[in-house]
């Protein structure tokens, strides 16, 4: 009886349990007009009792970021659900099925980052933040939706050669290295690389606006 009862209250205890969507993007350091993929993992979910059978929520950007692509992840095809999504980040995973989700992978979100998005000295600065997130048992109940921390990603520029963050002394070596090697690192847009080039990114690690447009 008494194994029975805490059977019984494990039991109510799952069907109460949240799950747990964590965002992760790649590059953390992204450049204006590239591509920013991030992934939405979903952990906590138990397919032997509540799923869930579907989840939502959405992630607003702190700055303009376009209308985000959303394909469905592993997790959400193996369950026979796909992903919709709309202009303001939210996503609907659903399907016309009786499929409880297992944890994994169940959306891939992607942005084009506008040629106007920056991060003032490139430090970490572009965040989602969730809102409307919850989950569905079969029966059309809610599951509450946890979102792990709420990620920054630095949106770097031009004259940030090696990507990390900061304009300094080492991109400009890296666009010195390339003028005497004669390798292809043109910045301004002339198909030449010179010195010309090395003086954009001269004047922005010296704390100057970068003025490389590629
Ligand atoms: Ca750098
Ligand atoms: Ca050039």
């Amino acid at each position: 009886m008494k194994l029975l009862l805490i059977f019984a209250i494990a039991s109510v205890s799952w069907a109460q349990a949240a799950i747990t969507i964590t965002r992760t993007c790649l590059p953390s350091v992204v450049k204006p007009g590239a591509t920013l993929t991030c992934t939405d993992t979903m952990s906590g979910g138990n397919t032997s009792t509540t799923g869930p059978a579907g989840v939502q929520w959405q992630f607003t950007p702190s700055q303009a970021m376009g209308t985000p692509a959303a394909t469905a992840g592993a997790a959400a095809i193996a369950a026979g659900k796909s992903v919709s999504s709309n202009s303001s980040g939210l996503i609907l995973v659903s399907g016309i099925n009786q499929n409880l989700i297992a944890d994994g992978v169940l959306a891939v979100v992607t942005y084009q980052v506008p040629l106007s998005a920056s991060c003032p000295g490139n430090s970490p600065c572009l965040v989602f933040n969730p809102s409307n997130a919850v989950g569905s048992t079969i029966g059309g109940g809610a599951i509450a939706v946890t979102i792990n921390p709420t990620l920054a990603v630095s949106v770097s520029n031009f004259c940030d050669l090696n990507a990390d963050g900061a304009v300094n002394s080492a991109d400009v070596a890296i666009e010195v290295t390339a003028v005497l090697n004669g390798t292809a690192a043109d910045r301004n847009g002339d198909t030449k690389t010179n010195v010309q080039d090395v003086v954009l990114i001269d004047v922005a690690a010296a704390g100057g606006a970068c003025l490389a447009t590629k």
